[in-house]
């Protein structure tokens, strides 16, 4: 991607710190929007197409989402894991309040979301960013956030409006929003029906993952007892997950109850008493879909870290 700084480390809270969230722009330097100037259009396939400013938009009934964030990582090694994932509370209108106002027309089926950002990737020039989802999954599930953690959104995380699909790869989450157009067909765009398709399919559902998080790879840490901890995340409830040291078997961690945060991140520990040495910790989890982590050579492959016990 045109600015892929190295992922930071994701540190081990229920909600990342804004300064910590991983940054990713695919048409170079985040746009500067003005919050004056900032304008959303709702049109396409719709009776009434919307053209709402911010405070328009901050007018509407808000609602607050605590949710996993994370990268798919590059479309062209959508093998290679990145680990770049946060855990995020977002505050803005849900998308359901602007399509029920303009009214989707009957052969209306999908929702494109396009940002303010412009410039060439891949060789591609001219580009905007676009995505799209079917009309029934964006009305239930993006939110329009103009907050994040309490804050307005800083200018790389989509200033003034980004929309927001919870439990969707973050690529889907559509920053610097401008437009909502409501269509018949899918978009055919380099990022909608050419790149970060696998299978076939549009790159949306999150896969089964975990993150070992403290100590965190490389640590060295007393010899002894030590708990382990980590996060799970899937776009399925997360139903277990298992820790295995070194060469020995996969047991099962703690996993904390699912709470009152169905998109969020499930927090998990373990503990193990590692004797002076390094070590290797891998953490695998498992959905309600009876999905699990596979082995090295997958994008959600389980995490490995190398600890030293001294
Ligand atoms: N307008 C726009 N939205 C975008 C992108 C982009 O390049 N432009 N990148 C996407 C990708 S691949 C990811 S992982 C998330 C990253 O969001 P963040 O930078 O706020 O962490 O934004 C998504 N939304
Ligand atoms: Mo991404």
């Amino acid at each position: 991607m045109s600015s892929r700084p190295a992922d930071p480390r994701t540190p081990a809270s229920f909600l990342t710190p804004v300064d910590s969230v991983f940054v990713r722009t695919h048409l170079g330097a985040p746009p500067e929007l003005d919050a004056a100037e900032w304008e959303l259009r709702v049109e396409g396939l719709v009776e009434r197409p919307l053209r709402l400013d911010l405070a328009a938009l901050l007018a509407l009934p808000q609602r607050r989402l605590t949710a996993v964030h994370e990268c798919f990582g590059s479309p062209f090694a959508p093998d290679v894991p990145t680990r770049a994932v946060a855990n995020l509370e977002w505050t803005g209108v849900p998308l359901a309040a602007l399509l029920d106002a303009a009214g989707p027309r009957p052969d209306a089926r999908h929702v494109w979301f396009e940002g303010a950002d412009h410039g060439t990737f891949a060789g591609e020039q001219d580009l905007t960013y676009v995505k799209d989802l079917p009309l029934e999954r964006a009305r239930a599930e993006v939110l329009l956030a103009h907050a994040v953690n309490g804050a307005p959104l800083p200018p790389r995380h989509g200033f003034p409006v980004r929309a927001v699909a919870p439990l969707l790869f973050g690529t889907n989450s559509v920053k610097w929003l401008t437009r909502v157009t409501v269509s018949a067909v899918r978009p055919d765009h380099l990022f909608t029906t050419r790149l970060y398709v696998r299978g076939g399919a549009p790159v949306r559902d999150l896969d089964v993952n975990s993150k070992l998080l403290s100590p965190y790879d490389g640590d060295e840490i007393p010899a002894g007892p030590v708990e382990l901890s980590g996060r799970a995340w899937s776009a399925a409830q997360v139903t277990g997950v298992e820790i295995a040291i070194d060469d020995g078997p996969w047991h099962p961690a703690d996993l904390a109850p699912a709470g009152p945060h169905p998109e969020a991140w499930r927090p998990f520990t373990f503990r193990a008493e590692l004797p002076p040495g390094p070590h290797r910790v891998r953490s695998r989890a498992t959905d309600a879909g009876g999905r699990t982590q596979p082995p090295p050579g997958s994008r959600n492959a389980w995490h490995e870290i190398e600890v030293r016990a001294t």
